[in-house]
């Protein structure tokens, strides 16, 4: 496809129907491109955010798109809000995120959107998921590949639930 580029997905939820959400996103994601993988499906303890939060469910896919990077994050949003999403708390629980980890290799600085995504690199929730499609994948500005940031923050809080889902 002319103009297209491959960018990684980042899906988790953990309030409700996580696992309906993240396969109902997963299918919308589809209708944006061409999704070219699909990660495990991950049970993660919670980072941050208040206390007393339920497990999330995390995965990641690989999609590769027309839309420029501002488009893709725009029809992120879009699917958030169809799932049910609010935002109040930062990183209170939520029926639904999807975070645009990599664009390419694209280094953006924008109110709306910093790629690659500023904490991809240091959590295990996301490294696990992005592992099943690319290792060798390096972050765009230190070239930190996947498996040697994994090595560096381990798997813990981390559990594949189903390779397929
Ligand atoms: N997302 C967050 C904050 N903490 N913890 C886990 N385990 N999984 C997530 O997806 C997650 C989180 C902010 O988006
Ligand atoms: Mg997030
Ligand atoms: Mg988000």
């Amino acid at each position: 496809m002319m103009g297209s580029e491959v960018s990684y997905v980042a899906l988790g939820a953990n309030l409700g129907d996580a696992l309906g959400a993240l396969r109902v996103a997963r299918d919308e994601l589809a209708q944006l491109g061409t999704l070219t993988g699909v990660s495990g499906l991950y049970v993660t303890v919670p980072v941050g955010g208040p206390p007393g939060q339920s497990d999330y469910v995390n995965a990641a896919v690989c999609l590769v798109t027309s839309l420029g990077p501002a488009e893709l994050l725009a029809a992120l949003h879009n699917i958030e809000a169809r799932a049910g999403r609010t935002r109040r708390e930062r990183w209170e629980a939520r029926v639904l995120d999807l975070d645009l980890v990599l664009y390419g290799q694209r280094v953006l600085d924008t109110p709306g959107l910093t790629l690659p995504h500023p904490r991809a690199w240091d959590r295990a929730f996301v490294l696990v998921p992005l592992a099943d499609l690319d290792m060798d994948l390096p972050h765009p500005v230190s070239g930190e590949t996947v498996r040697a940031a994994l090595e560096r923050v381990g798997r813990e809080g981390v559990t594949l639930a189903a390779p397929f889902w």
